[in-house]
């Protein structure tokens, strides 16, 4: 892909230069992942927030495509962020890296990744657009990793902002740990619960910090009380309720210290309204970010184990112990070569060294295990497609690394003489299939070679090169994902197309029938003779084929009989009628023949048994067999009507539902494969991707009458 990488010469030069970008400490470091659904502002802010730093000398634009993260051509087009970007920058000392993610759901693999990579959450919602099922789950996404967060409220100066109404949309749905550290004033101003101070942004982005209006003193202190409670709520001070219910003024540093203690442990959630274009809020974001966020070394390690699976002592964010770092992305850059961004979670990568790196356990994604001594040439500290070259990286903070050949996302890199494996984090499986060609023949080594890098690079895809079908399917999360695959492939000089996808049918007999092979072809030269007569019979499903042997009297020499068998399941995988659909489920019994004593061989036994089955065929009870697969839908309880009544029109056959937690249940069904080539779109559409569903195939059925125009 064309991604616009250059060496520390980009367009977004500012104030912070490498020197400042390099940490000696993980306590000087704060990991951020900005997570939210799409279009609440994610992107917008982080290029907000590096503006209001200095890293940049102008914040860039969505619409026009020049911000820091969305600088793949895709996510212009897109208008939207297809991929985790890393944005460093630098606060009153503090290396904050910040990692903006998605928020459409194609590209969940992109926020694990980023979750992976960080130690709490910017959680951004848009003040006018409430608290959707959508937004829910991206929220237990970070819980159930048990991320700390902080909600960011966006866009204060939409047309419909209602910031309260979004903060009490929050709090009912994520629960009453969510709490405002400021409450908005208008479009323009912030009143600080803690700093008893307002803020007031009005003329322009230095604001003016004045006593709180009296105006506002009623929700003022409503809102003050209950901040300093749910924060004592949280204290492991037990004797501070006490005190506080009985009057005591709690000193403003035993919140602050409480609250940062909360915040850490993932059970508080300090709300900050903010406006990436008027610039309100942004310097009360960064001072949560570097007051209130855990450092790296307040939060685990990921537990590590050696190469082959022995246990390992515990890791801790500590520069000086072993090197443990992790891939969180690889991308493929027409110049640089191979991009991949790293966590370092323990000990520090430095150039010019020697480092293992090692991927397992994702064999069945199509990266195959692997274990490589590599060596790091440059590290570099990227702000977005642009890599500044740093000296060393220490434990808790993100580099990139390039020409790492082997490096996938999702792999270990350690020292050689200790070489280390974390088990990567839970990614999401690809359920639409996308059937990529070369337009040309001449393309087709080329274009599968980058689909295998492509693939290396994102462990959201899977490719599966079908024989039966001949076809290359790269499953994808969805149509944006595919969209994004296909422009990298074309990027990288594939000319693609996409075809529909193919399913693997198959046939069978429905009833008894007899055939009767004749190949004879005795004029001139060495002749050919062989005469076979079968009876076929259905068999169960599942059954498979069986050959029955019942020549008597040597009508057919016993050396020829396996010749009839090869030639009868030669011409059954073929398949027997127009449709080339292998024939399964059948047993075939070998009655009679006759043979020549010269005339006869290998090759016409095994023609004649071919033309056996067909001919068995040939009366019209051959059928073509679908295959069906068990469906596992989890969806939101107020779907299940909708759900049900779209897998019936799917011809899907329910087999039961079961409640589950948070309101959902879980459907089981069998279903044509050929119904559900579309489902991982059309089920997101019908539930506003509240659902998911995982498949494997069942079995083999009948088309029923009618349905077989759809099954093509
Ligand atoms: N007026 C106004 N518009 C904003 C603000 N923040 C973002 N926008 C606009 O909202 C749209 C979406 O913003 P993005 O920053 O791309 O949103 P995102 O959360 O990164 O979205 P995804 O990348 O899809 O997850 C863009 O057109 C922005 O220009 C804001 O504070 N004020
Ligand atoms: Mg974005």
């Amino acid at each position: 892909m064309a991604d616009r990488h250059t060496h520390s010469s980009g367009r977004h030069n500012g104030k912070a230069g490498a020197a400042s970008l390099v940490v000696d400490s993980p306590t000087a470091v704060r990991n951020v992942a900005v997570v939210g659904p799409s279009g609440s502002g994610k992107t917008t802010l982080v290029e907000a927030l590096l503006a209001h730093t200095g890293t940049i000398s102008r914040a860039g634009s969505i619409t026009e495509g020049t911000t820091v993260c969305d600088h793949d051509p895709v996510a212009v087009r897109q208008q939207r962020s297809v991929a985790l970007a890393l944005a460093p920058l630098v606060h009153e000392g503090i290396k904050v890296n910040l990692i903006d993610t998605p928020g459409y759901l194609d590209f969940l693999g992109e926020l694990r990744a980023g979750l992976r990579a960080a130690d709490a959450a910017l959680f951004v919602v848009c003040a006018a657009d409430g608290v959707d099922e959508a937004t829910a789950a991206l929220w237990r996404e970070c819980a159930e990793v048990g991320m700390p967060r902080a909600v960011v409220i966006s866009r204060l100066d939409h047309p419909r902002a209602d910031a309260m109404g979004e903060l009490a949309a929050c709090q009912s749905a994520f629960g009453a740990g969510v709490q405002p550290l400021y409450l908005p004033v208008g479009a323009q101003a912030l009143l600080g619960l803690i700093t008893q101070r307002l803020i007031d942004y009005s003329a322009g982005p230095a604001p003016r910090v004045g006593d709180v209006p009296e105006a506002d003193r009623g929700r003022f202190t409503e809102a003050r009380n209950q901040l300093i409670e749910g924060i004592i709520e949280q204290s492991e001070d037990e004797t501070l309720m006490d005190r506080y219910l009985a009057g005591e003024e709690i000193a403003v540093e035993t919140l602050i210290n409480d609250l940062e203690t909360a915040v850490a442990r993932g059970s508080f959630h300090p709300v900050v309204p903010a406006c990436a274009f008027t610039g309100v809020g942004l310097a009360e974001v960064l001072e949560v970010v570097t007051k209130g966020f855990p450092s790296p070394q307040e939060r685990p390690v990921p537990p590590v184990t050696t190469v082959d699976g022995k246990e390992h002592a515990e890791l801790t964010a500590d520069p000086a112990g072993p090197l443990a770092a992790e891939v969180v992305r690889t991308t493929a850059d027409a110049y640089v070569g191979r991009v991949s961004l790293v966590r370092v979670f323990s000990g520090t990568l430095r150039p010019e060294r020697p480092v293992h790196v090692s991927g397992h356990g994702m064999a069945e994604r199509g990266h195959a295990d692997h274990d490589t001594d590599e060596r790091v040439a440059h590290i570099y500290s990227p702000l977005g497609a642009q890599l500044n070259e740093v000296p060393y990286c220490v434990a808790g903070d993100l580099c990139a690394l390039t020409k790492l050949g082997s490096a996938e996302t999702g792999d270990t890199i350690s020292d050689p003489r200790e070489p280390l494996l974390m088990k990567p984090w839970a990614m999401p499986e690809p359920l639409l299939p996308i059937a990529v060609v070369a337009k040309n023949r001449s393309d087709e080594d080329a274009l599968a070679r980058n689909l295998s890098r492509l693939v290396a690079g994102d462990p959201t895809l899977r490719l599966e090169r079908n024989a039966e079908t001949n076809q290359l399917v790269l499953w994808c999360m969805g149509e944006a994902h595919a969209d994004v695959a296909l422009s990298r492939l074309r990027a990288g000089g594939t000319e693609v197309e996409t075809e529909d996808v193919r399913i693997p049918m198959r046939a069978t007999f429905t009833s008894k029938a007899h055939g009767r092979g004749r190949h004879v072809k005795q004029s001139g030269g060495h002749g050919q003779y062989a005469i076979c007569e079968i009876d076929v019979e259905p068999l169960p499903r599942g059954s498979g084929f069986e050959f029955v042997d019942k020549i008597v009297g040597g009508a057919i020499p016993h050396q020829f009989i396996p010749s009839v068998e090869k030639g009868v399941r030669a011409q059954l995988a073929k398949g027997v009628t127009d449709d080339p659909y292998p024939v399964v489920d059948v047993r075939v019994t070998l009655v009679d023949g006759k043979a020549h004593s010269v005339d006869s061989s290998d090759a016409a036994f095994q023609t004649a048994g071919a033309l056996a089955v067909k001919e068995a065929a040939a009366a019209g009870n051959v059928v073509p067999l679908e295959p069906l697969d068990d469906v596992e839908i989890t969806l939101p309880d107020e779907y299940l009507g909708a759900v049900l009544g779209d897998l019936s029109s799917r011809r899907g056959r329910v087999m039961g539902t079961e409640s589950a937690d948070n309101g959902h249940t879980v459907v089981k069904a069998q279903v044509p494969a050929v119904e559900l080539v579309r489902y991982a779109i059309d089920l997101r559409s019908l539930t506003s991707g509240t659902a998911t569903f995982t498949r494997k195939f069942a079995r083999y059925e009948p088309v029923p009458q009618g349905a077989f125009a759809s099954a093509h």
